[in-house]
């Protein structure tokens, strides 16, 4: 059974959060999504979404590449989710390319997967604008 683990605010779910949740599952038997609170979005990313942490939750689990949902509320808590989830592989976009290394000292292999171009949350909200 391997385990993959990836973080994010998924805020106004679209087409290229599912194209990274389908190849982060490719990657293993069992997905665990790290899903950023309301709090940690605002104090870290300066995000405030459209849509609360638990519309986002609800969301997410309906994906059926999807397992588990947890919260993110620190940057500093991968470290010890991938030990707590029983993680072998840690996934994100490449727009991070190089910030999660460090997991690879927790023995957790470093996976960055190419953006899906053209399409983010923010372009949504200017383009209906
Ligand atoms: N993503 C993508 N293609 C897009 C938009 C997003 O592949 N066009 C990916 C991002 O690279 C990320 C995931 O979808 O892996 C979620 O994107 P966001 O919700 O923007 O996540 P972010 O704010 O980058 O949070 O601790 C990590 C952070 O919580 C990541």
């Amino acid at each position: 059974m391997k385990r993959v683990i990836t973080y994010g605010t998924f805020d106004l779910l679209h087409y290229g959060h599912i194209n990274l949740l389908r190849r982060a599952k490719a990657l293993g038997d069992y997905l665990v999504v790290g899903l950023s609170t309301d709090e940690f979005n605002w104090n870290e990313k300066q995000k405030k979404c459209y849509f609360s942490y638990e519309q986002r939750k609800a969301l997410l689990e309906s994906i059926r590449y999807v397992d588990l949902v947890i919260p993110e509320e620190n940057w500093d808590q991968k470290r010890t989710d991938v030990h707590e989830y029983h993680i072998d592989t840690f996934v994100i976009g490449d727009d991070w390319k190089g910030h999660f290394d460090f997991l690879e000292e927790e023995g957790c292999e470093v996976v960055y997967l190419s953006r899906t171009p053209e399409i983010s949350t923010s372009k949504i909200k200017e383009d209906l604008h």
